[in-house]
């Protein structure tokens, strides 16, 4: 089954709006199975954006991702890459959709709420940096026939 990695910036965090991000996917029918609150190290953040790092806007963004806590998580489900940035919308919020998260709660996109993996290949290695093996669940909703 398909995995795809998520964070809920510092914005999202200090904005309270971990628990409606949350919602969303449980709601679509994902299923979480990885979640951790984390502070993350300059480290990370720089491994995290590698492919960003000759962007004029890279020291901000790494100053950003580490100024608070972030929440981590690993979404699993049918084409679930995809759709998680579906349900992000547009890198800039004002461009996002109304019924994103990005369109619904931001506006500039140097805070932009929320980060998803832009491919299956990126979210593999997403999870692998952001994530232990044994701090991801395997497990089955009871109520997946309803689903699939
Ligand atoms: P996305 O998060 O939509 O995949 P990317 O991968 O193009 O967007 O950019 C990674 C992150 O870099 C964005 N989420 C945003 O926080 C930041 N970013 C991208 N472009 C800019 C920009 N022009 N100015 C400031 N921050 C930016």
């Amino acid at each position: 089954m398909e995995r795809t990695f998520l964070a809920v910036k510092p914005d999202g965090v200090q904005r309270s709006l971990v628990g409606e991000i949350i919602s969303r996917y449980e709601a679509k029918g994902f299923t979480l199975v990885g979640l951790k609150l984390m502070q993350v190290s300059r480290e990370l953040a720089e491994q995290h954006y590698g492919e960003h790092k000759e962007r004029p806007f890279f020291p901000g963004l790494v100053d950003f991702i580490t100024s608070g806590p972030v929440v981590a998580m690993v979404w699993e489900g049918k084409g679930v890459v995809a759709a998680a940035r579906k349900v992000i919308g547009s890198t800039n919020p004002l461009e996002s959709d109304p019924g994103t998260i990005r369109g619904d709660f931001g506006v500039d996109i140097g805070r932009n709420i929320i980060h998803g993996s832009d491919a299956v290949e990126t979210a593999q290695r997403e999870i692998d940096l952001w994530f232990k093996s044994e701090e991801l669940a395997a497990w089955e909703p009871t109520l997946t026939q309803w689903i699939y």
